[in-house]
């Protein structure tokens, strides 16, 4: 049943779902700092870190067998680009409240991607109806291009947030920028406040 259950991302209903300074495209462009490494699934692992009692650290197996959902959304570059229309499967970050206990002190969420990625989110964005960790891409597999074996997306901000190749997620009691967070990205990301830059 849940696995049949598709959640709009909220955005997705406006009337108006062009964010200002953006162009629409139907093609999916490939954006990211580095090569694209090539993962072995039998090899990865998924770690939950930092202020939660037990830290875990998951194979991909058993992250597979995670319960699942999809996710409809639209995609924002920084860059310009909007793309809409497009469908996610994979496992809702809420999941993660499953598997650990997230302490009280923790405020934020550092996401860990291969290779040497990051990027950092509050705990309400990273915890939003509409984030998961996603396997699938408009039903096929996520290519190695685009984030193979999974990837974070994060409807509701812009592009960046989601962290392809992710490793695993570290909670904080202090914010920590990210990658392009600490490269003059804006801290937080928001499309329709055109948080683009710091
Ligand atoms: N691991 C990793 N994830 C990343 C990035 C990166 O450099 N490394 N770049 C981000 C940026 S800036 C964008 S716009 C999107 C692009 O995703 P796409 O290549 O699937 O379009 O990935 C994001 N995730
Ligand atoms: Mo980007």
């Amino acid at each position: 049943m849940a696995s049949e259950e598709i959640i709009r991302s909220p955005d997705t209903l406006r009337k108006n779902r062009i964010p200002p300074g953006q162009e629409l495209t139907i093609k999916f462009p490939i954006l990211h700092y580095g090569s694209v490494p090539s993962i072995n699934v039998s090899r990865w692992t998924f770690t939950i870190s930092g202020l939660v009692e037990p830290q875990r650290k998951l194979t991909y197996d058993e992250f597979q067998k995670l319960p699942r959902i999809k996710v409809f959304s639209d995609i924002h570059c920084v860059t310009r680009w909007s793309k809409l229309d497009n469908l996610w499967e994979g496992v809702s970050t809420k999941v993660i409240k499953d598997l650990t206990r997230i302490l009280p002190e923790a405020r934020f969420v550092i996401v860990h991607a291969a290779p040497d990625f990051t990027t950092n989110l509050t705990l309400d964005d990273f915890f939003a109806d509409d984030v998961l960790f996603t396997f699938k891409h408009d039903n096929e597999s996520l290519t190695p291009e685009h984030g193979y074996p999974m990837r974070l997306v994060v409807p509701r901000l812009y592009f960046w947030k989601s962290a392809k190749w992710v490793t695993g997620v570290e909670f904080t009691a202090k914010d920590r920028p990210g990658f392009w967070e600490g490269r003059g990205y804006h801290n937080h990301g928001d499309p329709w406040l055109e948080e683009r830059y710091s």
